[in-house]
């Protein structure tokens, strides 16, 4: 009797471990669009269409290549609208005495296939997911007995691991293990940022376009243009394009926003990589290659090759080792609604204004957007952790919970109490008008701190740190702030709680969508 082999619509690499060892005139393989996945939270039309085409194409080269694949799609008339009812569904029309699957993703998945045993009446084979260069059990190892964990010490364990950028006496090339100081430059409007990868839909793509329009078209997000990569090929294809167009300055301009310029150097990989179709480690040699042939600087190169094996992986184990807990962390006990604006993009505040179109466009920011942008605001604001997330994990190509809740609960909102990371990423407006233009075109004045044209940000960043005075004013690294802010008189101060109370009055009076 054969085996049943689950692929998620998150795994699609020949090379995962769910494939290994498949008897090609026996096993099944079954993958599933399913209801509950396209609606556990609203995902952008993009992202679902992206998914689809992706899971169809791969369906289709498994076959090409003698795999026996059942695969439903969400419009099948029988489609149960589940993982569970679809596994069941499968092992009706074709016996199998065990259930093969690499390990979900997702927490919520993980429990349901936990309970697959007792329900399928069958050994379910939950195995490593090897997309990732870090296990699970190696992370829990790594972080025992530590009173913090930071990713810098982590990153460096994995540079030596996968012997990258090294010397052969193990230590870094060029010396320094970290080149982030040379990767802030401010923007400048001249810069010649390439055109970004684009693909042209082909006849599935353009099925499931039409698919995801008829069902899915009160969700958030423009469907068309649609320009993913969604096979491995054309992810191949990006990823070259990326190491030779715009690696090179990936590093200096890794924190600038520039209007109307979503794309800037960043690689817009992570669609590829969180869904399978590339895989982190030949990102990494890729790009380290591009350096040891001189395309590209060693600031680049270690900055994006930092954020592959260190943030990535660092932030997954993050998610494995504190699940379900960390999902409900909440270390300023805020309650604040997610603003209506997050949606539609109406605010007279440029740089959201900005972040929140590009996002429905593309399905889409670079991380500044994410962090600097999107991110403060909520943090300053007192957005509770479960609206946050929600929105994160619904409007980007790229989100799935084990990525996205690390980066919103602690990099964030640092809801987490300094787990994640070692202070709050909060900034006034002077950090967006030093790495933007957004302020040139907005109606507030940046450098007005106070009064009704002040930029908001300005005060909020005060009232922020007055609001959580007792929970952060003991981090060496935010104590000087509260020394700035002692310093100032009692008139500033009065301002600065008056602006940010009509302010956040306001915004908690606008209707939500
Ligand atoms: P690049 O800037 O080119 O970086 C290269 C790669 O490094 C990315 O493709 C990604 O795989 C990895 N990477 C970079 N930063 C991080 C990080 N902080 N955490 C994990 N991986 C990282 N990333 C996601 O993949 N999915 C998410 O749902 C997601 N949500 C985020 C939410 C917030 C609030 C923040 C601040 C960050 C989030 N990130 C998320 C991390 C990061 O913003 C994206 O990975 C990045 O913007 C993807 O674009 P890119 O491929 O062009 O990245
Ligand atoms: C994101 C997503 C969507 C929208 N739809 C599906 C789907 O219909 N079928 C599927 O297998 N996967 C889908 N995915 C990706 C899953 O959400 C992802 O595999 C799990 O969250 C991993 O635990
Ligand atoms: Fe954003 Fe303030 Fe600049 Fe306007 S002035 S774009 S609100 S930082």
């Amino acid at each position: 009797m054969g085996k049943l082999r689950v692929i998620l619509g998150d795994q699609l690499n020949e090379q995962i471990s769910s494939l290994q060892g498949t008897d090609k005139t026996q096993d099944v393989i079954l993958m599933c669009e399913v209801q509950e996945e396209a609606t556990y939270v609203r995902h952008h039309q993009k992202k679902i269409a992206f998914i689809f085409s992706a899971m169809r194409h791969f369906a289709q080269s498994l076959k090409a290549q003698g795999y026996e694949v059942w695969y439903t799609r969400l419009n099948d008339p029988q489609n149960s609208g589940s993982f569970t009812g679809e596994v069941v569904r499968c092992l009706q029309q074709h016996a199998c005495d065990a259930v093969i699957l690499t390990q979900p993703g997702e927490y919520r998945v993980a429990e349901m296939v936990r309970s697959w045993p007792e329900q399928l009446n069958l050994p379910v084979d939950v195995r490593e997911d090897n997309r990732f260069l870090c296990p699970v059990e190696d992370f829990r190892q790594w972080a025992k007995g530590r009173q913090q964990l930071r990713m810098e010490y982590f990153y460096r364990d994995m540079r030596r691991r996968y012997r990258i950028l090294l010397e052969d006496d193990e230590k870094p090339v060029g010396g320094k293990w970290n080149y982030d100081t040379e990767n802030r430059k401010p923007v400048t409007t001249s810069l010649d940022i390439p055109p970004h990868f684009s693909s042209a839909p082909d006849e599935i793509t353009r099925q499931v376009i039409a698919l995801v329009s008829a069902r899915f078209s009160d969700h958030f997000g423009d469907i068309e243009p649609f320009y993913f990569a969604v096979t491995r090929q054309q992810a191949l294809v990006a990823l070259t394009s990326f190491i030779d167009n715009r690696l090179r300055y990936f590093g200096d301009y890794q924190d600038a926003m520039l209007e109307g310029e979503p794309w800037m150097f960043h690689s817009h990989l992570s669609f590829y990589l969180n869904c399978g179709l590339l895989l982190p480690l030949e990102c990494v040699r890729a790009a380290e290659a591009a350096w040891r042939e001189g395309k590209a600087p060693l600031n680049a190169v270690e900055g994006f090759i930092r954020q592959l094996i260190g943030w990535r992986e660092f932030v997954r184990g993050i998610y494995w080792l504190n699940m379900p807990d960390y999902a409900s962390r909440n270390y300023f006990g805020v309650k604040g609604k997610l603003p209506a604006f997050y949606w539609s993009g109406e605010t007279e505040m440029n740089c959201l204004r900005q972040c929140v179109l590009e996002t429905r466009k593309h399905a889409y920011a670079h991380h500044i957007q994410r962090l600097m942008v999107l991110g403060n605001f909520a943090l300053l604001t007192g957005v509770n952790p479960d609206a946050l997330n929600q929105w994160f994990l619904s409007v980007y190509a790229d989100a799935y919970e084990w990525v996205e809740l690390p980066n919103v609960t602690g990099m964030v909102l640092f809801a987490d109490g300094g787990y994640l990371a070692s202070k709050p990423y909060a900034a006034g407006g002077s950090y967006i008008h030093k790495m933007s233009d957004y302020c040139r075109k907005c109606r507030y004045k940046v450098t007005q701190k106070n009064g009704a044209d002040a930029c908001p940000f300005n005060y909020l960043y005060w009232d922020f740190l007055i609001r959580n005075r007792e929970k952060l004013s003991l981090n060496p690294r935010v104590a000087m702030m509260y020394k700035t802010y002692d310093r100032m008189n009692e008139e500033k101060h009065r301002a600065i709680r008056q602006d940010s109370q009509t302010f956040l009055t306001q915004l908690s009076e606008e209707e939500p969508q």
